[in-house]
């Protein structure tokens, strides 16, 4: 049952009331209600939203092919080859079955009690809610030999169902364009869809998913388009989430099955690198913060390695004993669960609450595994000497923070030495510039407020915590600064890694870098430090990016800064007037150190005229392939990512 329909029962409402509680207007007067936001994020789901209608069809074995068409005017076609929404005439009703589905508010799958139908949770809204937030939307069904058509505006119909024509094909044809007058942007984002469709066809084998952007045309003249299919799913997921990494061995171990009734699959595998990168999925949705899926998961995972090296005697001559993290250590692992009523809890309802699943995972996690470590000894024997050199680090680790503790640096007891502090004490009014090089962050230290902006000066490139394991961290002196400024602190010793939040210090943590390709690394290198250590300061919306002015330009007493080539074009032609350029003086801001205190202040630092760019973690999966790439030994894909979004990041032209 939804929240809506479990209140209405308790309050002994009939279904039809329902229907008169929460009519499409609803949906229109609290978009966000339903869709989460009214920005990029809301825009984007609107074509999940349809998408997962297909794949509910594709779950119930009658689809196999979704398409997706990003039109010139920002409209959107989803097709796919399923039955097709049923068009009979709905009795209660007193209209289409299409109609209802159309128009009303959770009427999806009221038709087909038995189908399996997994949506639900953040998606699964219905596709009503598409159709009132959508200034046009028209419906096509394929089905018993005949096409069948309906139109819409603002969610209503504008004439009865009707046939339009013959077919032998079956299925469901929706395209809509979303009401610019509830969405704050209106332009879709190839790559934000594309990686959404990927994941998807990863997430459920077998089905082909298909997008093209009638838009544009890239460099050889050919419009955007990619198609996704995947015949091993998460096995393959696991493949392209590594490529950029060493691998341990040869295959990922793969386990799926189902018990009772919930389907569970699981691939993982290790590699050579540092971090843990579990990813979990309910009915298709990333559970950003975990659940009963995963803590079954890792409870299966540390018993039955601990067994196997235990019964090997590879823990004989260990002098120091093995937790939970060290199991997880260079470990990717995809967990992926359909579960019929799904609870989800947490702070952003990405955290699966359902009890039942805790044990049904961990049953079968630790079964398969078992078995494969029997089956495969020589990989396992690779995986056991990893976990042991984890252990091994790990010890290493904590001797490395007990003496830096000892000292002082972490933990509070000090604040480094090159922090210049704000005197504000509540954390949600303060803010901290991380600022490149001494010499940029001595001018900010003489232009910002000192009120509520502190300024912490980092010295060249900081550790690509990409490359280095974890007690290597505490020996960069740049590294402990950041984390001694901040007031955070990680627990490395139990079973979380989770972070402290309720010490941060400053609720803005503003990196400030130059305006080049060193700046840009540097920014890199910060954000991939936060992404692995601190990835609840991203999520939580901490952590901005400064943007500094490109050009000064003048004429007379005249002056402005721009930000982008348009700006300077359009200000150079401004200024000019009538075709005279001269007077017109062009100054390119190479770093932060070529302003002085004052420009600094009031072309980045001060709230009333800078701007702050939010950094977001859209895709946690693709992120994560993103920075192992960017952060790599591997340079040709880190060459190719960024001249192919050279574009929006020509910061250096
Ligand atoms: C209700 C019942 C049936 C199919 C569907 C809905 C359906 C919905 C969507 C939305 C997008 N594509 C879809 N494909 C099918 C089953 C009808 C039957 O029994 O044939």
């Amino acid at each position: 049952m939804t929240d809506i329909e479990k209140e209405a029962a308790s309050q002994n409402y009939t279904a039809e009331n329902i229907t008169v509680l929460e009519g499409l207007e609803a949906v229109r007067k609290r978009p966000a209600m339903y869709i989460g936001d009214v920005n990029i994020r809301g825009l984007h789901h609107l074509v999940y939203e349809v998408v997962d209608n297909s794949i509910d069809e594709a779950l119930a074995g009658y689809c196999n092919k979704i398409d997706v068409l990003i039109h010139p005017d920002n409209s959107i076609t989803v097709t796919d080859n399923g039955r097709g929404i049923p068009t009979d005439f709905h009795e209660k009703e007193q209209k289409s079955a299409l109609e209802v589905v159309m128009t009303v508010l959770h009427a999806g799958g009221k038709f087909d009690k038995d189908s399996y139908k997994v949506s639900g949770g953040l998606h699964g809204v219905g596709v009503s809610v598409v159709n009132a937030l959508s200034s046009k939307l028209k419906v096509t069904i394929l089905r018993n030999g005949k096409i069948f058509e309906q139109e819409y505006a603002y969610g209503k119909p504008l004439y009865d169902v009707k046939v339009v024509g013959e077919t032998e094909r079956t299925g469901t044809i929706v395209s809509f364009l979303p009401d610019s007058s509830i969405f704050i942007t209106s332009r879709y984002d190839y790559a934000i869809l594309a990686s959404r469709l990927r994941e998807l066809a990863y997430l459920n084998k077998g089905i082909t998913l298909t997008i093209h952007d009638e838009r544009e045309k890239d460099d050889s003249g050919n419009h955007l388009e990619d198609v996704f299919f995947s015949s091993t799913g998460l096995t393959d997921f696991i493949n392209y989430l590594d490529a950029n990494r060493e691998k341990l061995i040869p295959e990922p171990i793969s386990m799926e099955g189902e018990r009772s009734g919930i389907p569970i699959e699981i691939a993982m595998q290790y590699n050579t690198s540092f971090a843990e990168n579990i990813h979990s999925y309910v009915n298709n949705i990333n559970t950003h913060e975990g659940g009963t899926h995963l803590s079954g998961f890792r409870r299966a995972l540390t018993r039955t390695l601990k067994s196997y090296a235990d019964k090997t005697g590879m823990l004989a001559k260990l002098k120091f004993d093995i937790n939970g993290d060290d199991f997880r250590e260079g470990l990717t692992c995809i967990i992926s669960v359909k579960v019929q009523e799904p609870q989800f809890e947490g702070q952003t309802k990405t955290k699966l609450g359902n009890n039942e699943v805790m044990g049904v995972v961990d049953q079968l996690a630790s079964e398969l595994l078992s078995y494969y470590l029997e089956e495969h000894p020589k990989e396992a024997r690779t995986i056991v000497n990893k976990v042991i050199l984890a252990a091994t680090a790990r010890h290493a680790a904590r001797k490395a923070r007990e003496l830096v503790q000892r000292k002082g640096v972490l933990g509070g007891a000090g604040l480094p030495g090159k922090l210049a502090d704000c005197s504000e004490s509540d954390p949600a009014q303060c803010e901290i510039y991380l600022v490149e090089g001494d010499s940029a962050g001595g001018t900010a230290k003489q232009g910002r407020d000192r009120k509520f902006q502190a300024i912490l000066p980092l010295r060249g490139k900081i550790l690509n915590v990409e490359k280095a394991m974890a007690y290597k961290i505490f020996d960069s002196e740049e590294i402990k600064n950041i984390f001694t400024a901040l007031g955070v602190t990680i627990g490395t010793e139990d079973d979380s890694k989770a972070l402290n939040l309720e010490k941060l210090r400053y609720h803005k943590i503003i990196i400030m870098t130059d305006a080049d390709v060193d700046g840009s690394h540097i920014a890199t290198l910060i954000l991939t430090f936060f992404f692995r250590y601190m990835k609840e300061l991203i999520e939580n919306g901490h952590v901005y990016i400064a943007t500094p002015p490109l050009y000064l330009i003048k004429k007379g007493n005249k002056q402005e800064y721009c930000w982008t080539e348009e700006e300077r074009i359009r200000i150079i032609s401004e200024f000019s007037g009538n075709g005279k350029e001269s007077g017109v003086h062009l100054q390119r801001y190479k770093g932060l150190g070529e302003m002085n205190a004052e420009q600094l202040w009031s072309t980045t630092m001060d709230p009333q005229f800078r701007t702050l760019r939010q950094v977001t973690i859209e895709n946690g999966t693709e992120a994560d392939r993103i920075f192992s790439m960017l952060m790599g030994d591997d340079v040709p894909p880190r060459r190719e990512f960024i001249e192919k979004n050279a574009k929006y990041a020509n910061i250096d032209a």
